[in-house]
């Protein structure tokens, strides 16, 4: 039986690749912090299944013991703060986390279990202020946020440790990517849950930032099946995963307002407090060598991704009232 050590288990793809590689017949370690309340929405379903090991990206003694417990064939490297907006407000935590965090995901790897694939989560933020469109793999990086900078180091230090130690490492550089688990901050949660909120009554606007931003929005449950496919590979490389679509917050707005037969203009408030020190304005990646490589490409389409999360949040909003 395989094993596999997933950090950031309790977030959005934690959860997603917890269940894809159950369904594998893997072993599945989850790192989890300890935190004062319960943190589990995510996994509750499968948390049964889930052998949990006790640590944090900033301690590399845990990571350490981790790696230990596991002993895996694959290790996931998911954790990271990975909300852009608050990197301004937390630079130095963002930095510890989500750039140093895997440097200490690393060397635990290659103390213990230098043989294990690893797979770190890159970001399509690293393109930021894009030099070329599409981004792919070669596109120069041009990070716009703290959580932008502090992704690029993940990315080149991840690709430095296989080219250090030639150990199995792989940098998936994936573009947004939703679901009805995705945490309520991200603006596409964000205005699912207000649209149901709106439609059941209990919230009479949602109040937005930027609705000009375009990004290359896909399924989580779509995603972490690349990630896997990429530890499946002989040789380590870095992959663009994404749809080869853009779309506007607009445009997301619209159809997630008229999927409950709203208009949007009735209730969406525009508020400064929103927008960002510095905006990344455009996204669209090209998935060609993923699909070319690995055999991979998106199933669920954008507006099917739309109208599953207002109907998840719909639903959810039912069940509690
Ligand atoms: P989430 O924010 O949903 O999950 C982040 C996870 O990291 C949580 O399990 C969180 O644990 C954990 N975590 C945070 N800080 C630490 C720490 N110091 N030590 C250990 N664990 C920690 O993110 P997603 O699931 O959406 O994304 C997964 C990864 O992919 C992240 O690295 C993200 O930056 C990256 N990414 C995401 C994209 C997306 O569109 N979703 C696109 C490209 C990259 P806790 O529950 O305790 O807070
Ligand atoms: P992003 O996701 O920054 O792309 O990072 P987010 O959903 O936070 O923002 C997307 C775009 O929406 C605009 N926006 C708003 N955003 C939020 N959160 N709240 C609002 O009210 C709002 N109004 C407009 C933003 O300005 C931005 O342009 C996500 C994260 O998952 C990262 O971890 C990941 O690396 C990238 O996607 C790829």
């Amino acid at each position: 039986m395989k094993k596999a050590l997933i950090t950031g288990i309790t977030g959005q793809d934690g959860s997603y690749l917890a269940e894809f590689l159950l369904n594998k017949g893997y072993q599945v370690y989850g790192l989890k912090r300890r935190s004062a309340t319960v943190n589990n929405e995510n996994i509750r379903h499968i948390q049964d299944k889930i052998q949990f090991v006790s640590g944090d990206l900033q301690d590399v003694t845990s990571l350490i013991n981790a790696v230990k417990a596991a002993d895996p064939d694959e290790v996931y490297n998911l954790a990271a703060q990975s909300f852009v907006a608050d990197s301004w407000l937390q630079p130095i935590f963002t930095g510890q986390v989500t750039a140093l965090g895997v440097t200490n995901m690393l060397e635990a790897v290659r103390i213990v279990k230098p043989d294990a694939h690893f797979y770190q989560a890159s970001s399509s933020e690293m393109f930021g202020k894009v030099l070329e469109t599409p981004q792919n793999e070669l596109t120069p990086f041009y990070p716009r946020s703290p959580y932008g900078a502090s992704k690029m180091y993940g990315h080149w230090i991840t690709v430095n440790y296989r080219e250090s130690f030639n150990m199995h490492t792989c940098s998936g550089i994936l573009f947004n990517h939703e679901s009805p688990r995705r945490g309520i901050e991200f603006v596409t949660r964000k205005i699912t849950d207000a649209v149901a909120r709106i439609k059941l009554g209990l919230q009479d606007e949602l109040r937005l930032g930027n609705l000009d931003a375009k990004r290359d929005w896909g399924f989580a449950g779509d995603y972490v099946k690349a990630m896997w496919l990429m530890l499946q590979q002989n040789d380590p490389d870095d992959y663009v995963i994404a749809t080869g679509e853009t779309h506007t917050i607009k445009e997301f707005v619209e159809i997630a307002f008229k999927h409950v037969g709203l208009d949007w203009q009735d209730y969406v408030v525009q508020d400064s407090k929103f927008f960002r020190p510095a905006e990344v304005d455009l996204l669209l990646g090209d998935p060609a060598k993923a699909k070319n490589k690995l055999g991979w490409q998106p199933e669920v389409t954008f507006e099917q991704l739309v109208i599953m999360m207002v109907e998840s949040d719909v639903k959810r909003l039912e069940n509690t009232k």
